[in-house]
């Protein structure tokens, strides 16, 4: 087996890290700190049988806590105990809303909005008035009824996938019922590329790869993931690959230095010594994947490398695709990804050499302008090289939230499945609404050209995880009413305001919930998640399932179901798994308890679920990028000034639009207001590390920020969302509604 002894595609300087790896003894010393100050609290929620509420790699369960489904144990990494954290904090207090005002309410920062504690009572902005006010259920449910009785295309909801599958199911129900199908979704802004291309590919949006799959790859290869940060006990799999003599290509504009290096801590080896991930690091430039993957794709095929005999007898439209590659020019390739040829062409090589090859991606690959294009170009590379409708190989999409994927398996989605629809039709007893429906940003933009009435959020903070902040308060701000049923206060309950009234409905966390529920991990495992109680005492909470079927119940009475009936959730479980295919073993996992894998999602066969059984294959055209100019931001030539592509992603102490923690020691920005830099960008612009500059964005900059040196590309540089929201309006891929979050042009000119 080759070793790259060279791991780093860039061509001057060497990376420039502010420590050795990713993980290691600061995760061992948070949990530590946690679990001294938390005590019994965070070991009972710890061992609860639920799966995990951060990421949706998906521990715990049935079988505890620190278990995957293969029943592995010390899975449990420390996002998942920051989750947990963040959830014990105590409530809210009494007279809070009263002696805050609004105003003070809109300075807060993230972190701060996150630290007031929990949610513990519901409460009201009325137009007009500068404070929350505590609001009784009656008067909630009036508002509702009346709220939502709007003709369907004026009503609409927006959710974040860590609710349950049950509450999914029912937001799902209630708003087709009531003849809308606005059914926003954070995934709208994130794996929705994926589930649109894997769909058209392999007529199944979702992974063909089971945890089992990964632990007989060969190779790996990492797209657009900072997985050390936000799905760690992925990293035990690529240890775990790398020591049976696996590669792992890592394929991303920065580098991360947990995806270089990483000690896990449920390995002793590894925690004291680090473990190397990548055995190749590819640096494209942000957006420009397409270009990399078609060169490899051309290498496979100047190799005679390519699976002809499979590509003949599962697969569709493969010779367009080989000729796209065959007429692309090398030139074409190198000056779009600016990866050099060998280096393509030792990628391909592993690629080739390897038996079983899972292609993984996360937000690098999906948050682009051509996001679907990424997708169809990766399971080109699959089906290429043979590596998809076979045990430990395929596509393996890595998602968000710990129930994302269940939000749309429910259908709680713009683009309803067909089976789904005519199972929901014949439930419902009658046809389903054909109106498209709004997602993520078209609803922002429906709701800014006064076309929303009432809207519903189930978790997430909308505000805060779109672009364009200020447009998301004026397009807020034309809904009459809306519902934010949260856990804990966030920025967009003070900035997402609607003009006639706000209200915040305390919600039961998974661990909470005096019902049992469901989530579906991002591996197709379904997870049954036992009842449990509050820390809080005398907190008035309600669970997401009754207030929705509350709402349902008084918007609807008990047409075309009984509502309330749906308030016991093993009933909503029968429900599910008559509609929704692949969920037929829901009707038996109250009396079983046994969690599974959702079937016709895994391929170990080159059967897919296309119409045909074959695959289909689509030719991404390669993206045209113009780098930014300063002549674009309108400065003058004199200011010591950067044009820069800026990659927005998470710290590694955030979840989402919440910050736990300031810093980011892992790449070492010690606040929020940092750029990450290339050392020799930062030199060309003469800035010093440390220094403060602005960041102009497309619509606004930040000021003060402070320049540290790291390891991005040249030409690229790193901030945090979701503050960067406030300044970018990234284009869109209409295709599927996901914005460029991780391609956006700024300019950085010396302070003052
Ligand atoms: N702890 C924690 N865990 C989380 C979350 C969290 O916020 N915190 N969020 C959850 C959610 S909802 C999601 S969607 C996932 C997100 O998981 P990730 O996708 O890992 O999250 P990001 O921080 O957006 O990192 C994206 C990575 O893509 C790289 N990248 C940027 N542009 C490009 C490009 O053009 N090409 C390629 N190949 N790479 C690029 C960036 O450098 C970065 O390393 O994590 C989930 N898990
Ligand atoms: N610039 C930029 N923008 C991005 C991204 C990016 O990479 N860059 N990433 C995008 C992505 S991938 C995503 S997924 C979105 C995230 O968008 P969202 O999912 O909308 O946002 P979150 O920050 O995850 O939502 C956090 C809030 O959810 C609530 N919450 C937590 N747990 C529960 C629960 O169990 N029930 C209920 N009802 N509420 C709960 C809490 O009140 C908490 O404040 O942001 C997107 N925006
Ligand atoms: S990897 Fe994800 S699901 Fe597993 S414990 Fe960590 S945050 Fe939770
Ligand atoms: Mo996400």
């Amino acid at each position: 087996m080759a070793r790259i002894l060279k791991p780093y595609s860039a061509k001057a300087g060497s990376p420039v890290f502010k420590v050795s790896r990713g993980g290691g003894l600061p995760v061992v010393l948070y949990w530590a700190e946690k679990t001294l100050a938390y005590r019994t609290l965070l070991w009972q929620k710890l061992n609860h049988k639920s799966a995990c509420k951060s990421c949706a790699w998906g521990t715990g369960g049935q079988k505890g806590g620190f278990r995957n489904e293969l029943n592995e144990p010390l899975q449990r990494c420390a996002k998942g105990v920051e989750s947990i954290v963040g959830d014990l904090q105590g409530p809210v207090a009494a007279d809070f809303f009263a002696r805050q005002s609004l105003a003070q309410l809109q300075a807060l920062s993230s972190r701060e909005a996150e630290r007031l504690g929990r949610l513990s009572y519901p409460v009201i902005l009325r137009a007009g008035s500068s404070h929350y006010e505590r609001i009784g259920w009656p008067e909630i449910y009036a508002i509702a009824q009346k709220a939502f009785a709007r003709p369907p295309e004026r009503v609409a909801s927006y959710s974040s996938g860590r609710s349950s599958n049950e509450a999914a199911y029912i937001l799902q129900l209630m708003m087709r019922a009531l003849g809308s199908n606005n059914l926003a979704d954070c995934s709208d802004l994130c794996h929705s590329p994926s589930t649109y291309g894997l769909k058209q590919v392999f007529g199944s949006g979702t992974s063909m790869v089971s945890l089992e799959d990964l632990k007989q790859s060969d190779c790996v290869v990492l797209i657009g993931s900072n997985a050390p940060a936000n799905h760690p006990r992925l990293m035990n799999e690529l240890i775990k690959l790398r020591e049976r003599g696996g590669r792992v290509i890592v394929v991303n504009p920065v580098i991360e230095v947990g995806l270089m290096n990483f000690a896990s801590p449920a390995f002793v080896p590894s925690l004291l010594f680090g473990s190397e991930i990548s055995s190749l690091y590819l640096q494209p430039d942000p957006g420009s994947d397409v270009a990399l993957f078609v060169g490899m794709a051309k290498s496979l095929i100047e190799q005679n490398k390519i699976d002809r005999r499979f590509l003949g007898a599962h697969t569709e439209n493969s010779q367009a695709v080989i000729e796209h590659a065959q007429a692309t020019s090398w030139q074409q390739i190198e000056s779009t990804c600016g990866i050099e040829r060998v280096l393509i062409e030792q990628a391909a090589q592993m690629i080739a050499r390897s038996e079983r090859v899972v292609f993984a991606w996360a937000m690098g690959a999906t948050q682009q302008a051509n996001g679907v294009d990424n997708i169809f170009a990766i399971a080109n590379l699959a089906l290429l090289t043979g590596n998809a409708g076979k045990p430990g190989a395929g596509t393996m999409p890595i998602r968000g939230h710990s129930n994302v994927q269940g939000f749309g398996s429910m259908g709680v989605s713009v683009r309803l499945k067909e089976e789904i629809r005519l199972a929901l039709e014949k439930l419902l007893g009658r046809p389903l609404s054909r109106v498209p429906g709004h997602d993520t940003r078209r609803l922002i933009e429906a709701a800014a050209a006064g076309q929303i009435d009432a809207l519903l959020c189930l978790g997430g903070n909308l505000w805060g995880a779109n672009p364009d902040q200020g447009q998301a308060s004026r397009a807020l701000g034309q809904i009459e009413t809306i519902f934010y049923i949260s856990t804990k206060p966030n920025q967009g309950h003070f900035h997402g305001l609607a003009s006639k009234q706000t209200i915040i409905i305390p919600v039961f966390t998974r661990d909470e919930n005096p019902h049992r529920t469901t989530v579906e991990s991002g591996n197709n495992f379904v997870r049954l998640n036992e009842t449990g109680r509050t820390h809080l005492p005398g907190a008035d909470l309600i669970s997401e399932v009754e207030f929705l079927t509350q709402v349902a119940h008084h918007l609807l009475g008990e047409v075309p179901v009984d509502w309330r009936r749906l308030q016991d959730t093993a009933y909503v479980r029968q429900l599910i798994a008559q509609t929704i295919p692949g969920f037929e073993k829901m009707a038996t996992i109250d009396q079983t308890r046994e969690e599974f894998t959702i079937a016709g999602r895994i391929f170990h066969e080159p059967v897919f679920a296309t119409p045909t059984g074959r695959a289909k294959m689509f030719v991404p055209p390669l993206p045209e990028l113009r780098p930014p100019q300063i002549g674009d931001f309108g400065i003058e030539p004199s200011h010591r000034a950067i044009p820069l592509v800026l990659v927005s992603v998470r710290s590694y102490s955030q979840h989402n639009t919440v910050v736990y923690k300031e810093g980011d020691s892992y790449r070492g920005m010690p606040h929020r207001n940092c750029i990450l830099l290339n050392p020799d960008d930062a030199q060309a612009a003469g800035f010093a590390e440390h220094e403060r500059v602005t960041v102009i964005g497309k619509i606004g900059c930040k000021e003060q920020v402070e320049v540290i040196f790291g390891s991005p590309k040249r030409g690229v540089a790193l901030m945090f969302y979701p503050e960067i929201n406030a300044i970018i309006q990234p284009p869109i891929d209409e295709r599927c509604g996901i914005p460029a979050f991780k391609r956006n042009p700024i300019l950085v000119v010396a302070s003052g």
